[in-house]
């Protein structure tokens, strides 16, 4: 059986009446004979239901800064927010350098009791002292709980003395969890202190090679960010700075010498996409290394953009020789996935990203949705003019980049430009809706009762998210692969991962541990029930 209006109706109809009206804005089936279809995006989940979500310290310190491996990351907090994200995203950083490489460590100030009551400035003062005199770092960033903001440290200033103590740049993220609906307010407040104190501090005026790009919204989960760079690398650029996946506080300072920004996760580091082409004039491509033909497409715009010759002819041979290699194993692992239906449903990029590598791998795409992201994910950046600020967006402490009269340059003539605006995505993202069928599901943090609900009635072959949820699918008798971490697996970008990815999956369909499985709807009564404002009926 497939969705239809009455079929939500039914799975929204359980919800109390206030809790059906919020979640009833935050789904919808694609419908392409309608021009516009809002969904309601970035407002705070209800309280009690059960989220997939993390908090505004898990995107700027968890997200955004962790992956920098080069500086050292300070978390003021009580112990669990640091050790329980420690190394779980699994963003790989290798160095030259192994002696500046602190990707392994989680660093904490462990406040107590009499911390909170009295104040931890002092012990993150001496924390900085530590981590001085241990790791000797280029720069430190300290990251703030919940705990920081409520008591009311000042780590502004504890920052500030450390640098005139230390000589090294300290950077103060005020990320405390409760300051925006989600992980997307922490991508915002850690992009805005990146590109106020980080990026452009750098002395080169110049890139040392030719076709400079930044590589922008990856963060190397699996090795994601490896597989692009070899490929890109391969064609003839010169990479400048990846922000942030094995990405380095010395290549971000000169970020500025870049001469196009390549955007793959938009939701959580737009803004600095968009900042750098206001303040150095470089301007952002919307690429997808996910997928074959993504990764194609992607490719052969940037070639577009640049324009040249050798390049260009350079970008078709490689993609040549990429696909000779590649075509002949991933038709083999197409018969195994060919005619399944999928659930894609993560973060803020993924759950459309993904979309393409299963469209490519035969499987319809039925669901698909972001835990955080904003309307321009869903809808295309063109409605971010009309997305109304809210109380909980007003938390972020507004910062706005201006022309750098001395590193300022076009990259490209304005008629350029508008050319090419015509060809490929410069400044745009059309958003996940543009890209789906007619009839498959849209939502917006998709909680553990709806998951349930849709699989219910849509059964898919295979549910692609996180965590929190992967076993309750799998008991579901479902195939269930995180998208967040890969599950240990990876790379799934470019090539290569394209081929990672499938030989995974059809291996998860090929298990025969869904024999063993028995599905509760299938011979358990299920229990028949509906939750009212007074509680459980
Ligand atoms: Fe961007 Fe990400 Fe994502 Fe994201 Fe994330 Fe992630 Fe993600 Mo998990 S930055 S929005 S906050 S692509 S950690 S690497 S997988 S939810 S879809």
């Amino acid at each position: 059986m497939g969705m239809n209006e009455a079929k939500l109706q039914e799975i929204l109809d359980q919800y109390p009446p206030k809790v059906q009206k919020n979640r009833k804005k935050h789904i919808f089936i694609k419908r392409s004979d309608v021009e516009s279809q809002q969904i309601e995006a970035n407002t705070r989940t209800i309280p009690g239901i059960i989220t997939n979500r993390g908090c505004a310290y898990a995107g700027c310190k968890g997200v955004v800064l962790g992956p920098i491996k080069d500086m050292v990351h300070i978390v003021h907090g009580p112990i669990g927010c640091g050790y329980y994200a420690w190394n779980t995203r699994r963003n790989k950083a290798k160095s030259d350098d192994p002696k500046q490489n602190f990707i392994n460590y989680c660093i904490s100030t462990d406040m107590q009791e009499s911390d909170i009551v009295f104040g931890g400035e002092k012990k993150l003062a001496k924390v900085i002292d530590e981590v001085m005199e241990i790791f000797n770092p280029k720069a430190i960033t300290l990251s703030a709980t919940c705990p920081v903001g409520l008591i009311g440290d000042d780590m502004g200033a504890v920052a500030k003395a450390a640098e005139a103590k230390h000589g090294v740049q300290v950077l103060s993220f005020s990320c405390e969890g409760y300051k925006g609906v989600s992980q997307s307010a922490g991508h915002h407040i850690a992009n805005n202190i990146l590109m106020e104190k980080v990026i452009g501090t750098g002395e080169q005026e110049e890139a040392p090679a030719k076709f400079p790009i930044n590589l922008l919204g990856e963060y190397n989960i699996g090795g994601d960010g490896w597989e692009v760079e070899r490929i890109l690398k391969e064609i003839g650029y010169h990479v400048v700075s990846v922000m942030t996946g094995d990405g380095s506080y010395e290549a971000i300072k000169n970020a500025h010498t870049a001469e196009l920004n390549l955007v793959q996760c938009h939701r959580s580091i737009n803004y600095i996409a968009e900042m750098l082409e206001t303040k150095y004039g470089t301007p952002w491509l919307k690429v997808n290394f996910i997928g074959i033909e993504g990764t194609i497409e992607s490719l052969r715009n940037m070639a577009l953009y640049f324009d040249d010759k050798e390049l260009t002819l350079k970008t078709e041979a490689v993609i040549a020789s990429e696909l000779a290699r590649i075509e002949p194993i991933f038709d083999q692992y197409k018969k195994i996935c060919e005619g399944k239906t999928a659930f894609c449903f993560v973060g803020g990029s993924r759950g459309h990203h993904f979309q393409n590598l299963f469209s490519e791998l035969g499987i319809e795409t039925l669901l698909a949705g972001y835990e955080f992201a904003h309307r321009d994910d869903y809808e295309g950046r063109e409605v971010i003019p009309t997305i109304k600020t809210d109380a909980d967006s007003k938390n972020i402490p507004h910062y706005t980049a201006e022309v750098d009269e001395k590193r300022f340059r076009l990259k490209v003539s304005p008629e350029k430009l508008e050319e090419l605006k015509a060809k490929i995505p410069l400044g745009q993202y059309n958003g996940m809706r543009f890209d789906m069928k007619d009839g498959s599901i849209i939502v917006d943090d998709l909680n553990h009762f709806e998951t349930e609900e849709f699989i219910k009635v849509l059964k898919p072959d295979i549910f692609t998210s996180g965590i929190k949820d992967k076993y309750v699918i799998q008991k579901m008798g479902i195939n269930s692969k995180q998208l967040h971490s890969y599950d240990y697996s990876g790379p799934y970008a470019g090539f290569n991962g394209a081929v990672k990815f499938a030989e995974d999956i059809s291996m998860g369909f090929a298990s025969p541990t869904w024999n063993f499985i028995t599905p509760p709807w299938k011979n358990q009564p299920l229990l028949e029930g509906s939750v009212t404002e007074e509680g459980v009926a």
